[in-house]
């Protein structure tokens, strides 16, 4: 679906599988959980899912002649940490908005982690005291409108990469990489899990597994705690993917998004989340951050614990990165 697409390679290719074996027997063995390590797809800045984006992205900032990219995220952003890599690597400047979504208060919390790699890459971070938001925000507009005041050419790349024409090309090509992979192992994936805030990691995938009838085992964690701008976030960016790869339409249906984990808000880690977190740590050596992929692990631990899945089911979790952020919430895990 995506050879008429130009691709930046940013990763170091197919990201391994690997059987979550002793998380599985924990769980009562009953189904099979396997983690597709997207966390460990690069030698940029610790990798993670906004490079399989961004890969689509670069060559239309390269072709614009822009020599700033601008972006927007949280204090502690991944997404943000990855823009910053990125800039360095193919040698454009870096403005970043760094909002204050989270109401977190570890004394640190905008010293370490994502936003001090991002310094450390040279990127330009400027703290911006507004809440939590999805959309398209005023101080990112200011940041575009002040880099070409400056003289400079700005490129734009909104939050998570995801509003963007081609940010949701990255994860049908996943899906298109998890049928090969199952063709090689012999097995077939009944469910996959996402995280999923800003949309396009999910809507990308919705789109991906189309193909062969799998849009709706796609199951989404909502880690937004704004779960209705989300999900109509990754329909809209669905839609768009859909019709620019020239993919069957996607409907509201196909969106599957579970709400009952983002709690008690984005960015804060429930006592749920925190066990998940420790629980795949001593299990698998698995790292997972308290913002992102420890309400999906908490999401996928629970679905199992339920009966969700099928005895017998292969479900996929998609490790989406994010491990700096946890440098954040060292209070919190302050005694392991
Ligand atoms: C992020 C996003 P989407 O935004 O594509 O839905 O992905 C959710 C997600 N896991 C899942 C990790 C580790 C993520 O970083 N991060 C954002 C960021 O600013 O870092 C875009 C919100």
């Amino acid at each position: 679906m995506l050879s008429n697409f130009e691709r930046y390679p940013l990763t170091f290719g197919p990201t391994p599988i690997e059987p979550l074996k002793r998380l599985s027997a924990h769980l009562g063995g009953g189904v099979e959980l396997y983690a597709k390590r997207e966390d460990c797809n690069s030698g940029l800045a610790f990798g993670g899912n906004k490079l399989r984006k961004l890969e689509y992205i670069v060559p239309d900032a390269i072709k614009s002649g822009a020599d700033t990219l601008v972006s927007i995220g949280g204090v502690q952003s991944n997404h943000t940490r990855m823009v910053a890599a990125v800039a360095a690597k193919i040698g454009m400047k870096c403005r970043l908005i760094q909002e204050a979504w989270v109401p977190h208060e570890d004394a640190v919390y905008d010293r370490v982690g994502n936003i001090l790699l991002s310094r450390l890459m040279g990127a330009e971070a400027q703290l911006v005291d507004d809440g939590f938001d999805i959309g398209i925000r005023d101080s990112w507009k200011r940041a575009i409108a002040e880099v070409e005041a400056e003289g400079g050419k700005p490129y734009a790349i909104p939050a998570g990469a995801s509003v963007h024409k081609y940010g949701g090309l990255g994860y049908v090509g996943f899906a298109e990489e998890v049928r090969a992979q199952e063709a090689e192992m012999g097995i077939t994936f009944d469910y996959v899990v996402v995280c999923t805030v800003t949309g396009s990691t999910h809507a990308g995938m919705l789109v991906g597994f189309s193909a062969d009838g799998r849009a709706r085992n796609v199951i989404g964690i909502d880690a937004s705690c704004t779960p209705a701008q989300t999900k109509a976030q990754v329909l809209d960016i669905a839609q768009n993917t859909a019709a620019l790869v020239g993919a069957g339409d996607i409907v509201a249906d196909d969106v599957v998004l579970l709400e009952d984990y983002a709690y008690p808000v984005y960015g804060v880690p429930s006592k749920e989340t925190v066990e998940a977190i420790r629980l795949s740590a001593r299990l698998e050596g698995m790292i997972t951050d308290p913002v992102y992929e420890g309400k999906s692990m908490q999401g996928m631990i629970d679905l199992v614990k339920t009966g969700y899945f099928p005895t017998g089911s292969k479900v996929l979790y998609a490790h989406l990165g994010g491990a700096p952020a946890i440098n954040g919430y060292s209070y919190t895990f302050r005694n392991g």
